[in-house]
């Protein structure tokens, strides 16, 4: 065995035994109990960074885990091929999206590999294969003829000098991000799926998801969004041009506060109501303010934070219960697409109304109170909007608790034909088509006698063509001839293919059960997502908390309904991991721009705390402004790149210290002292496995029995304490648990061999899933048999933590009388004829009716 820790030799040779015995291949085994672990799938930005060294990580040390344990494991890895990035990486070098795409995964996967991740590489799949995407292609075609998915036109914006729709992050305060052209909003027809259909399915299943973060599922059902509230009624005699009565002479809104009824002071409708195109017909003197409103509400939902802007429509329409006019404005803050796209004001009880009603002097009426207080309103604080009050000012309804009121009313409103109970979701259907090239193509064929033909089964998949380069106007699959111009599968005139590409939403919502059956060309999915769906665990950013894992959850049900698997939610267990942060240093520059510097530029001092307080730059000696711990991002320049770490330390040390760090589930703060530190611990555990072996040879045979008792003592509570961090996925203090048995060891040398060499397997073995490279290697050199990633997971002995005799204390009434050595985990019979058999103790027991135990530490007797 060499004396020096070399680790770009160790991992090379780990990673030659794993190569050459396809050692992470996973094989369908019924058998065997399964373990499907699996990280969302990255994008191939080409880049591999620290948070990826992290998050994969940790998903490897789970497979490892379960490895050892004797669970017939799955990790795979694969690339969400699609998107935008390669279009704008094709705009500035001239490669195409297809040629890009390729050409970073190579590199990604390169940049992994040195890693020593146990992914089954086998099974990777990249979105943008043809392949793979057929089977979303043919199940979107299922899902029209269910009418699951279906047509309609959509909202988009509209770049009017590139001819091109812009996704919404290309917007940038209201104009192109290329063109710098003001943005339209355009009106063009695109698919969507009915996710609708599912909310109330969807929404109850989280309850069901205990594997999940809290937050999370909070998430989930807020996006969600169910209301339960009331649907009534304002009515009206406007009529439209041709003298009919607009939606039949009733202004509808929901309600979830219909106990306030009687504190309406206005009604607000959208800019894209009917009642406000009547009222821009009426007046066209209207429309600079309508515009506004449109502007305002297309920039981005009103919450109560944002300004809210309004103009009165000249129209009122009827309050239901009083019969008195109620004036209707057009606002920006509702919402056209939620409830019935109208609202009725209590400004009084509704903290957007308050504001609004504030702004343009609109009365404010209480109509809750509580303990008969009332409100003065100079702010919103001085309110009152719980459901705990009585009612005011409301007619035959005073004296009302707010429950009492809401049923009298809803009761009013139903006998008068209007109002009823109603349910609202803010969950929308989700929109899927996308006016872009590189992504999954539409497989529908438009012709001009058969309207929107589905390409027929046996054409799967549209494949996309390769050899586009988009320039940044209009999608260039519409100048692609040979893709676009075909012949209608049904009456064989010349027709249109489609030019729309799918939502790489709709990619990234199944590809984990395409793991399972790879290479299946026959079907969606196979025997392969039988065995191992759904995953056990989930790994992802948190960014992805509310529309990836919901549209998976959907997609899911919706392959469920086609009878293709038989379950209905795909992840049992969520792990949502943390971000790496690093300090920022930048100045300011007089046009307000910032030059970030390397950390290694700057010196830095820090307070008695450890806090930054000040710093310089090395190169001129002057300030330089703390920019704060910040996400690693290239921008900020404090990016720390893997294979800086690797090629210094290797990858056992750049794993050790990216869990080490902190607890996976929380940002964590990168430090270079940390890294280094890492790298010293494996190094020791080399030095002292050489030791070891050293002294295995002479086999001394000196023991010291005592030692070798405690050292076996406190390895096994150490291993407790890990295996417990393990569940938990806790896996930062599995490293200190890990530290803290190297210290026993090296400091129980006296202990025999035996001892020893046990110690030695258990840190190896829990030390195994986190740096596998150096454990393997060390496992061998020692002769433990086998190889280390197939040894079974150690357990505790119990024998081992039994602590022969301990010392308690003897209170009486709370008193200390005395002490008594007796074994540990005694139980209460044991202790009391212990106690009673020490004359002092004795003569202070007399009477003794209860007593209390802190186990292997005190007892307390109570007369
Ligand atoms: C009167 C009222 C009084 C309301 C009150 C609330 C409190 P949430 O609260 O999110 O569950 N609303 C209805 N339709 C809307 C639309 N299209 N755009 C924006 N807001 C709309 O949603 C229900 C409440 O949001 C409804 O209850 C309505 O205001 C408002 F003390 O009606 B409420
Ligand atoms: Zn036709």
């Amino acid at each position: 065995m060499r004396p020096q820790y070399d680790p770009a030799r160790v991992e090379s040779t780990a990673q030659a035994k794993w190569l050459e015995d396809d050692v992470f291949r996973a094989v369908e085994d019924e058998a065997r109990p399964k373990f499907y672990a699996c990280s969302m799938l990255p994008y191939p930005s080409g880049k591999l960074h620290m948070g990826h060294v992290r998050n994969y990580t940790i998903n490897d040390m789970l497979a490892r885990h379960m490895r050892m344990k004797g669970f017939n494991v799955l990790m795979p890895m694969g690339w969400d091929a699609f998107g935008l990035p390669a279009e704008n990486a094709a705009m500035q070098s001239g490669v195409s999206p297809a040629e890009w795409t390729r050409l970073n995964i190579a590199d990604m996967k390169a940049q992994m590999q040195p890693l020593g991740l146990a992914f089954d590489w086998s099974r990777e799949i990249a979105t943008c294969d043809p392949q793979y995407y057929k089977w979303s292609q043919w199940f979107f075609l299922k899902l029209l003829e269910k009418g699951v998915a279906y047509k309609k036109t959509q909202t988009v914006n509209w770049d009017p000098v590139d001819q091109t729709v812009l996704a919404n992050e290309q917007v940038i305060d209201g104009r192109g991000w290329r063109s710098g052209a003001l943005v339209e909003q355009r009106e063009i027809p695109g698919y969507y799926l009915r996710i609708t259909q599912y909310a109330e399915e969807l929404l109850s299943a989280i309850d069901t998801l205990d594997g999940w973060p809290d937050r999370v599922r909070t998430m989930q059902r807020n996006w969600i969004g169910k209301a339960s509230g009331v649907r009534l009624a304002f009515a009206h005699r406007i009529r439209d041009a041709s003298g009919q009565l607009i939606d039949a002479g009733m202004l509808w809104v929901f309600t979830t506060r219909v106990d306030t009824l009687m504190g309406v002071t206005f009604c607000a409708i959208s800019p894209e109501h009917a009642l406000s195109r009547r009222a821009l017909e009426l007046d066209p003197g209207l429309e600079p303010q309508v515009k506004a409103c449109r502007q305002a509400a297309e920039a981005g939902p009103a919450t109560s934070a944002q300004v809210k802007i309004g103009v009165p429509s000249g129209l009122h329409v009827e309050h239901p219960l009083t019969g008195e006019p109620v004036a209707l404005w057009i606002t920006n803050y509702v919402l056209s697409e939620y409830g019935e796209g109208a609202l009725m004001a209590v400004p009084a009880h509704d903290e957007r109304d308050f504001d609004f009603a504030n702004q343009y002097g609109l009365p404010v009426r209480q109509v809750i109170a509580c303990d008969d207080q009332v409100y003065d309103f100079q702010d919103w604080s001085d309110s009152h909007a719980g459901r705990d009050g009585h009612l005011i000012n409301s007619g035959a309804y005073d004296g009302l608790t707010v429950a009492q009121a809401t049923q009298a009313i809803v009761a009013a409103l139903v006998e008068r034909g209007m109002g009823e109970e109603a349910t609202t979701w803010r969950l929308r259907d989700w929109g899927i088509s996308r006016q872009r090239y590189w992504g999954t193509p539409i497989p529908i064929i438009r012709c001009e006698h058969c309207g929107d033909v589905p390409v027929p089964y046996s054409d799967l998949p549209v494949v996309l063509p390769t050899d586009c380069i988009p320039d940044g106007s209009a999608n260039p699959l519409l100048a692609h001839a040979g893709f676009r111009q075909v012949a209608c599968p049904r009456c064989a005139a010349p027709a249109l293919r489609e030019t729309d590409t799918l939502d790489t939403f709709v990619d990234s919502s199944w590809y984990f059960m395409r793991y399972c059956d790879p290479d299946s060309d026959t079907a969606m999915v196979g025997p392969g997502s039988r065995y191992w769906m759904a995953i056990d665990q989930y790994i992802g950013g948190i960014e992805h908390a509310v529309l990836h894992l919901l549209y998976a959850r959907f997609w899911t049900r919706a392959m469920r309904d086609e009878g293709l698997v038989a379950f209905s939610e795909p992840f049992k267990n969520l792990f949502t991991q943390g971000m790496l942060l690093r300090e920022s240093y930048y100045r300011a520059a007089d046009d307000g721009s910032r030059q970030w510097f390397y950390p290694a530029q700057v010196t830095v001092q820090y307070d008695e705390k450890g806090r930054p307080v000040k710093s310089t730059a090395l190169e001129d000696g002057l300030p330089v402004i703390i920019g704060g711990v910040e996400k690693m991002s290239k921008s900020k320049n404090n990016v720390v790149e893997p294979k800086d770490i690797i090629d210094r330390f290797g990858a056992d040390t750049a794993r050790l210290f990216t869990i080490f760090a902190g607890p996976p589930d929380q940002d964590t703060i990168w430090s270079d002292s940390g890294v280094e530190g890492a790298y010293r611990f494996l190094r020791r555990l080399w030095t002292f496995a050489c030791d070891s072996q050293a002294r295995d040879g002479r086999d001394d045979g000196v023991e010291d029995v005592a030692e070798s008792r405690r050292v076996r003592f406190e390895m096994h509570r150490l291993l407790q304490q890990v295996n417990s961090d393990y569940e938990r996925m806790q896996y930062n203090t599995v490293v200190s648990g890990a530290m803290k048995m190297l210290k026993v060891l090296e400091g129980g040398r006296a202990a025999g061999l035996q001892v020893t060499r046990e110690g030695m397997a258990i840190l190896l073995q829990v030390l195994n899933p986190v740096t596998p490279h150096i454990t393997q290697v060390l496992w061998a050199e020692l002769g433990f048999p086998g190889d280390i990633y197939d040894s079974s997971w150690p357990v505790p002995d119990n024998e081992a933590l039994k602590q022969d005799e301990v010392k308690m204390m003897v209170q009486v009434n709370g008193k200390l009388r005395g002490e008594i050595l007796i074994q540990a985990d005694a139980d209460h019979d044991a202790i009391r004829i212990r106690a009673l058999a020490d004359p002092v103790l004795r003569s202070h027991l007399e009477g003794a009716s209860r007593m209390i135990v802190v186990p292997n530490r005190l007892v307390n007797f109570v007369i």
